[in-house]
């Protein structure tokens, strides 16, 4: 796209720090320091690390920055230590290293200022304790109707005014993307709720006319929040209100830029949850609800007598703020699900619990279905009666597999093994497709017709980077997914500004940076990556024997330098070195849980149950790519996990991208409390330096030659000839424009008594201004 890029951005925005700052920043551009060669980051595959800390995460890095003095690096460029909270942006900090830049976050931290700029980015420390005055409707205000937000605070509604203004102000508005990233509980989730009540507050019609209209759609848009929190967040050892999904919302603008719906797309629920947690863990928010919050009477119906103890409910006695039945209750009204509907899908969860007391005793002769555990029968009944089918088609169904053969079929008795995964799968397939349901009903709730609405703005929350104690096939696919999230920003950041600088005939010396692309392979990679060997694992269908897939993997990736094996573990594990550190895998089920099969009496029995609801669930009669069939083709959930992100990748690759980086202060969640060495390791694995000094040397706001003349080309209006302009094809990046654009950039070069440019130009007054054949590029001072 032929275009004016604007930049760079220090010694510019927010103005702080003082003139000497932004001098040393431009002169150290034109030394072309900042955009040297060295990488500052430290290379988990070639620098072992000396000590596993039981994250995974290795030794702490740089320790020498771990104490609170300044060291001699930051006094030698002579900035205050009572200076250091007051960088915005830390593009301004000099010199940029790890060091400086810690010291910087801190020093802001502690003064309670949880928003910096860095560069293209915006670094978000998690204060975790409510700062409710930053996120005021005056603070959004104040941000949405200044005339340039960027001069406020950093905030992350700089980021989302900045992306707001974007769809206004462009020849033809492109869509944009908010993408949040972060670990575990950094705060993903909290930043892109404020960002949906950023939006449900500044693209609210004021007129009379659409205010019902306007009203009911802005809280259907924020009432999807906790109707799925509630269904798919969860207490984790690493976050109270952990994202047991990834979720990207699309929100609809009108012509008129006012927010007229909104479209949810969900990726990979984290389904074992329902029928396992991890120590100190819990299931999913709504069973903690529903026990806390439901009626006697409900309690009744739904057989939760309060005293009765789940097992697929550990961790009840906990209080969580995100326990709140009636929020959510209120909310699935809000958002039109019937009360009665809203029974249905209680009736279902409830058994669910009960079913989940279901156990069984290994049957003496082998020939003969296992037996109910004492009490176990009572649960059963419950659970059929909940679930509207019948006790012993129920019990038939966990106890029994139907065998065909030839045009016969045969019941053979399960053993008391197979009895618990059938019931556990059981549970697992009602969960998911309630959860499918309840965003299907959210999305028809709140999307507006596709002839009302032109542009959108898309914010991505997915589940953050996890290392837990045990990790298997749900880690190895969200730290995936943050596996391709950092790729996107490589791709479009790190490597193709610099790419585009040196097209354009810049001065550039690379920033070298990290590329995750070689840990991506190792997942990804065909026909020899993980997820590759995994599938074909399982359409091979000879069992689900850990030992054999661990051999296969040893095998074909043994010179792998992502990947290493746990020689000193009992259990099968294999490692592998992610952009955010490394993580031991279990090979134990793996290959089960990729396959997901689903025993197709399951699913006839569901599709006769007498709930209107639930039968309607199952009624595709799709029960299953993955049912486990001989001779159907196994769909895994790689597979889908898989497509569905490239899906996700190739609509954010056709939007302009703003990253915001959520950082996690400490691990134990603590209000205001700064670890170093937690900070860090976040700030390394994310390339924060490398993309401060591509942002600090770079041009990082470009605008279209048309749509920058139709901003600013008043400037120069005589000198410009607007039919010639108007004439000229705007992708062809014609002359007749880029020599208008130069008249521009050149009476403003004239009022700042600056040498005029030539075109085609080069670089000139040092990195203020370029104009090469097809781009131009200009500091802020533009936009003044
Ligand atoms: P996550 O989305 O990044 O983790 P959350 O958004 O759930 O993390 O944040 C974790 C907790 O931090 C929240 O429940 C809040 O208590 C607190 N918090 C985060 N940001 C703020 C803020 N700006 N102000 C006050 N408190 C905050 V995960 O979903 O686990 O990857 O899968
Ligand atoms: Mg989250």
């Amino acid at each position: 796209m032929v275009a004016v890029q604007l930049g760079p951005i220090c010694g510019g925005i927010g103005g702080e720090i003082g003139d000497s700052v932004s001098r040393r920043c431009i002169s150290q551009q034109k030394q072309g320091i900042g955009a040297g060669s060295m990488s500052l980051r430290r290379d988990p595959r070639t620098e072992p690390r000396e000590k596993d800390d039981g994250f995974g995460l290795g030794d702490r890095c740089y320790p020498q920055l771990l104490d609170t003095s300044l060291d001699g690096e930051l006094k030698s460029f002579l900035i205050d230590e009572d200076e250091l909270h007051t960088y915005d942006d830390l593009t301004k900090v000099n010199p940029v290293t790890p060091s400086t830049v810690l010291k910087c976050l801190q020093a802001r931290y502690s003064v309670k200022v949880f928003y910096t700029h860095a560069g293209c980015t915006l670094v978000a420390l998690n204060p975790f304790q409510p700062v409710p005055h930053l996120y005021s409707p005056e603070v959004m205000k104040e941000y949405h109707c200044a005339r340039q937000p960027q001069e406020f605070k950093p905030h992350i509604f700089v980021v989302a005014e900045e992306a707001y203004r974007n769809i206004q102000g462009q020849v033809e508005p492109v869509d944009q993307s908010l993408v949040v990233s972060g670990e575990s509980g950094a705060g993903k989730t909290w930043t892109t709720r404020c960002l949906m009540k950023y939006y449900s507050t500044i693209a609210a019609s004021s007129s009379q006319k659409c205010q019902n209209m306007i009203e009911r759609i802005e809280k259907r848009v924020l009432d999807s929040n906790p109707i799925m929190e509630a269904f798919g967040n969860a207490c984790t050892s690493r976050n109270n209100n952990s994202s047991r999904f990834g979720k990207y919302i699309q929100l609809q603008l009108n012509t008129s830029h006012l927010l007229v719906g909104a479209s949810v797309q969900t990726y990979l629920l984290e389904k074992t949850r329902i029928v396992k947690q991890g120590a100190d863990e819990r299931n999913f928010h709504i069973f903690y609800q529903m026990m806390k919050g439901a009626t006697e009477e409900q309690r009744k119906e739904w057989k939760i007598p309060r005293d009765q103890h789940f097992t697929w409910l550990p961790n009840a006695d906990r209080t969580l703020e995100e326990d709140c039945f009636q929020d959510t209750v209120a909310a699935m009204g809000h958002m039109g699900i019937a009360t009665e509907t809203q029974g249905q899908i209680f009736q279902m969860l409830a058994g669910l619990l009960n079913l989940g007391n279901v156990t069984f005793c290994p049957s003496a002769d082998e020939s003969q279905p296992c037996d109910l555990q004492e009490e176990a029968a009572g649960f059963l009944r419950a659970a059929a009666s909940l679930l509207h089918v019948s006790a012993e088609q129920l019990e038939s169904c966990l106890k029994l597999r139907v065998l065909q053969a030839g045009k016969q079929s045969v019941l053979k008795p399960c053993s008391r093994e197979e009895c618990g995964i059938r019931r556990d799968c059981l549970a697992k397939l009602i969960y998911a497709r309630v959860f499918d349901w309840l965003v299907a009903f959210i999305n028809k709730s709140m999307c507006a017709s596709s002839s009302s609405w032109c542009n959108f703005i898309g914010l991505l929350d997915v589940y953050g980077f996890e290392c837990f104690v045990l990790n298997n096939l749900e880690q190895l696919c969200i730290n995936y997914a943050n596996e391709k999230l950092q790729q996107h920003f490589v791709a479009h950041y790190l490597k193709a500004q610099q790419e585009e600088y040196v097209s354009e005939g810049l001065v550039w010396s690379f920033v070298q940076y990290q590329d995750n692309q070689s840990c991506l392979h190792l997942l990804e990679g065909s026909p020899n990556g993980i997820f590759s060997l995994l599938n074909e694992e399982c359409r091979l269908n000879r069992g689900a024997d850990a030992q054999q897939f661990r051999t296969r993997l040893q095998r074909e990736l043994s010179g792998n330098a992502c990947m290493s094996w746990d020689t000193f573990s009992k259990q099968p594990h294999f490692t592998v070195s992610h952009y955010a550190g490394r993580v031991s895998y279990q090979i134990e089920g793996m290959v089960e849980k990729n396959r997901d099969p689903v025993p197709p009496e399951l699913i006839h029995m569901l599709q006769g149950s007498q709930d209107s609801l639930l039968q309607s669930l199952f009624a595709d009669g799709n029960a299953d790519d993955s049912s486990g069939r001989r001779h159907t083709k196994v769909v895994t959930v790689v597979s889908k996990f898989k497509n569905s992100l490239e899906s996700l990748m190739k609509i954010l690759h056709s939007t302009t991208p703003h990253y915001t980086r959520c950082i996690k202060p400490n691990p134990e969640c603590r209000p205001l409390t700064f670890k170093k060495e937690e900070v860090i390791l976040q700030l390394e694995a994310c390339g924060i330096v490398e993309t401060i000094n591509i942002s600090a040397a770079g041009f990082p706001i470009r605008i279209p030659h048309l749509c920058f003349l139709k901003r600013y080309g008043l400037i120069a209006n005589s000198r410009i000839s607007w039919q010639s302009v108007e004439e000229s094809e705007p992708e062809a990046g014609s002359d007749t424009v880029a020599h208008a654009v130069v008249a521009v950039l050149n009476e403003v070069l004239r009022c700042h008594s600056l040498e005029p440019l030539r075109y085609p130009g080069t670089r000139t007054h040092g990195s203020l201004v370029h104009c090469g054949e097809t781009k131009a590029f200009l500091t802020h001072f533009m936009l003044e």
